[in-house]
């Protein structure tokens, strides 16, 4: 068995200067990869398992009734990378069919990931898994001395890349394909255009758990940068905006009120909104568009029940 875990410098500091600038934005706004402390993860993990909240039971579907075909499109694969692994349980099916030599996972929870992560080397005997703990987005390029050579295929399952902005998707795609390297292959995930009144139930679900996983943000910042938010006088108000192909997720303030964050004080009007999440929609045509700016050439493509999973090279 080989297990190894890499954990990168904290990212307390830029915790600290992403929130204190999007506080000072107008609108306010905070990137949403801050949603995942541990209990953010967990709420995540229980967002997964509500009726409305078909994404992660569509795209296991999806993977199990063409993994075969998926499997044959990819060929031959030394190493696996997978940026935002999470609970690393998406990569089990990409292990199994294509048996590569060593797996790569990157998490910004990173002693949750590696957590994760170790199981995986036990179940597989003869990979090589290395867990890096690191917020990818500004240091992926630092994921690159702990690949090997040989053929590597990025793993980007859940529609992580609705989270960014279009644009921002094509610079991600762009480093991917750097990361990837010569023989490099891309699988991803997203979540296509659909009824927006599905896409609605998905984003507020009557269990309260997407409203929960919004608030506890709140819950975070008053830990981490001694903040003094009272989550009770703030809304969960998520929407599709089908001019921009987007849920977009929003905390409103319910009063007038003054809030300290990490020593400085950042005022709320009534109805105010933290912007907290924007989760793209796609259309796949739309998606490769995106992916071929980022120099990446589409080579297989599997859409079934609202989501779409594409192979790049
Ligand atoms: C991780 N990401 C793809 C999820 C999404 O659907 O955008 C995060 C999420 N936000 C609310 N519910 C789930």
């Amino acid at each position: 068995m080989s297990f190894r875990f890499v954990d990168f410098p904290s990212a307390c500091d830029d915790l600290r200067s992403d929130v204190l600038a999007g506080l000072a934005a107008r609108p306010k706004s905070i990137p949403p990869k801050y949603f995942y402390d541990e209990a953010g993860c967990r709420l995540f993990e229980a967002i997964c398992r509500q009726p409305e909240y078909v994404l992660c039971r569509t795209e296991r579907a999806l993977m199990a009734a063409h993994l075969p075909a998926i499997a044959a499109a990819i060929g031959t694969v030394d190493c696996i990378v997978e940026p935002g692994a999470g609970d690393c349980g998406k990569v089990r099916v990409l292990l199994d069919a294509l048996r590569p030599a060593r797996l790569v996972v990157l998490d910004i929870a990173g002693h949750a990931l590696a957590a994760a992560a170790e199981p995986l080397a036990r179940d597989y005997p003869g990979l090589d898994v290395t867990a890096l703990g690191m917020d990818f987005i500004p240091m992926l390029e630092a994921a690159t001395p702990h690949l090997p050579p040989g053929r590597r295929m990025i793993y980007y399952p859940g529609s992580s890349i609705g989270n960014f902005s279009p644009d921002e998707a094509a610079v991600l795609l762009g480093r991917f394909h750097q990361l990837a390297g010569a023989k490099g292959q891309l699988l991803i995930g997203f979540d296509l255009k659909k009824d927006p009144e599905l896409l609605h139930r998905a984003y507020n679900d009557a269990a309260g758990m997407t409203a929960a996983f919004n608030l506890n943000l709140l819950e975070r910042l008053n830990r981490e940068l001694a903040a003094d938010f009272d989550p009770v006088r703030f809304r969960h108000y998520a929407f599709y905006n089908p001019v921009a192909g987007r849920i977009e997720m929003h905390l409103v303030s319910l009063a007038e009120q003054t809030v300290s964050v990490a020593g400085q004080r950042f005022h709320f009007a009534l109805g105010e909104t933290l912007h907290t999440e924007n989760s793209y929609k796609f259309r796949c045509e739309e998606f490769s568009e995106i992916a071929r700016s980022a120099g990446w050439h589409l080579t297989g493509e599997w859409a079934q029940g609202g989501f779409a999973v594409q192979l790049y090279a």
